[in-house]
């Protein structure tokens, strides 16, 4: 009787405080808009408290496994790379006139291209989710089943021919894997026996309540239940399944924010403990450095580094201003592994770059490509950014790959010469980076590694100007890999009259 007593007592004061069961009615915290939780205190009393970081269960092992900063990973939406095969058109959401519909590219259409990738310098390649979408879902993140491939794109075959063929070009595949929702018209939606795996229907309305973000349904699209150990189980196995029957390298992690810490920790567990070599790649759409920083302490190997993408886009784009991206590379020392991130100036959820510079895109490009080649992590390359193609926002930015224009590119002449470098030179392989000098419309940093040496200087304004760069160490002389002019160190001192968005990379004699 006593017990039962102090059991009313203890959730009356839990309701009179506002707090949530937030562990077993996690959908309930989505209205309780803020990132406290209930504890009880030593005395029995409920006391609000700012709920302490995740700490995870497992110490899983994540240095990247077979992926390293040598790597280079070619990013393919495959409805939009290359119609590989016509007898998979035929379907009634193809329509190459509607930018929301299926194009025709497919699987073999890959296939048919890898010796252009592997030309690229590639040595990874990240294909858009494979499993078989609702209709309309070209890009593959609405799942319908996740045991198929999608008939659009292709077959299991045709899967794990394109992997085969990859590796017999020494390129490794990483699976676009979306574990968040499904699509919004799943069959388990109407299926009674998994009422539990999905959260009660909410939208996002308040992006810095965690568990809201984790919660709601992105989009609309269906949440799916992560602390329903059945869905855990599912999507592990699921997981483990896709790598065993097709012998993929890694698994790119969709919407990574969105599920709770608990599940990462548990997948990363599983995967790595059967697969050490596998790499996973994590999008954390955030720009804090410690935020993305947790996801790595999970279990997951690199992060899509949207901190360094935030200085990207304002440092090369018509805003042509250095601070974020300085403030960006002096966070990386947040990250225990910033080498295995992946860095990208493109992909399918963002505008475009050389579109989003507008004027002088192809200039703006070309010093984001090169600050992307010349830094040590591991570059994303978005298809059709190496020929400069243009793209607003979704789904613009997908447009059909314009293979016309890889014939002939001024932007693919510069991006091959810059991949070469990147390739060969020692000190962009294994050399440190450090700043030199810089203001809010230049940038100078250096890549080293014994006698070799790199340097890199960048005007962002369209405008002349001179610049004195203190440079530590004693080479002398500099070539300009561009120009071929030849440059000299005096008292440690380079004195360059830069042109507007002048771009100049060099590298000692
Ligand atoms: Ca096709
Ligand atoms: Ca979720």
């Amino acid at each position: 009787m006593k017990q039962k007593i102090l059991i009313l007592i203890t959730i009356a004061l839990m309701l009179s405080s506002g707090c949530t069961l937030n562990k077993s009615t996690p959908t309930q915290s989505i209205s309780n808009h803020t990132n406290k939780s209930c504890q009880t205190s030593a005395n029995g009393f409920q006391t609000k408290k700012i709920k302490k970081s995740y700490i995870p269960k497992y110490n899983v092992s994540n240095t990247g496994g077979n992926f390293s900063n040598h790597d280079l990973i070619y990013f393919i939406m495959t409805d939009r790379f290359y119609d590989g095969d016509t007898s998979n058109d035929n379907f009634p959401d193809v329509n190459k006139k509607d930018a929301k519909a299926y194009h025709g590219g497919d699987l073999k259409g890959i296939i048919k291209k890898l010796d252009y990738i592997k030309s690229l310098g590639t040595t990874a390649i990240w294909i858009t989710p494979v499993v078989k979408n609702e209709p309309k879902g070209y890009h593959g993140y609405w799942a319908y089943d996740f045991y198929k491939v999608d008939p659009h794109i292709g077959t299991m075959d045709d899967f794990k021919n394109l992997v085969d063929e990859a590796h017999k070009r020494n390129i490794k595949v990483i699976m676009d894997y979306v574990v968040n929702h499904t699509g919004y018209n799943s069959p388990w939606l109407k299926d009674d026996t998994k009422k539990d795996w999905f959260h009660t229907k909410l939208n996002i309305t308040n992006w810095s309540d965690q568990k809201q973000v984790e919660n709601g349904w992105l989009s609309g699209l269906p949440d799916l239940n992560q602390e329903n150990p059945e869905v855990r189980k599912y999507f592990i196995e699921n997981a483990l399944w896709w790598i065993s029957k097709t012998n993929i390298d890694g698994m790119r992690l969709d919407t990574v924010r969105h599920v709770p810490k608990e599940f990462w920790n548990e997948f990363a567990h599983a995967i790595k403990e059967k697969y050490p070599n596998f790499y996973l790649l994590g999008e954390v759409w955030n720009e804090s450095t410690h935020y993305l920083e947790q996801y790595h302490k999970l279990g997951i190997d690199g992060l899509t580094n949207y901190s360094m993408y935030n200085g990207i886009k304002n440092a090369f784009t018509r805003f042509g201003q250095t601070d974020s991206l300085i403030n960006a590379i002096k966070q990386e020392t947040n990250f225990s592994n910033p080498e295995i991130n992946g860095i990208f100036i493109d992909n399918h959820d963002n505008m475009r770059l050389i579109s989003m510079a507008g004027k002088h895109g192809k200039e703006y490009l070309k010093q984001a490509l090169t600050f992307e080649l010349t830094y040590p992590s591991i570059p994303i390359i978005y298809y059709g950014t190496e020929i400069g193609m243009q793209g607003k926002s979704d789904p613009d930015n997908r447009r059909d790959m314009e293979w016309n224009k890889t014939k002939k590119s001024d932007i693919l002449d510069f991006y091959r010469k810059i991949v070469d470098f990147r390739n060969t030179n020692p000190a962009l392989q294994t050399g440190d980076f450090k700043l030199l000098d810089y203001d809010s419309y230049f940038l100078s940093y250096m890549r080293k590694h014994n006698n070799s040496s790199v340097i890199v200087v960048m005007n962002l304004q369209n405008k002349n100007k001179n610049v004195t760069i203190n440079v530590p160490q004693n080479n002398t002389k500099f070539k300009d890999l561009l120009t071929n002019k030849t440059y000299t160190l005096e008292h440690n001192k380079l004195q360059l009259m830069l042109k507007p968005l002048d771009l100049i990379i060099l590298e000692s004699n």
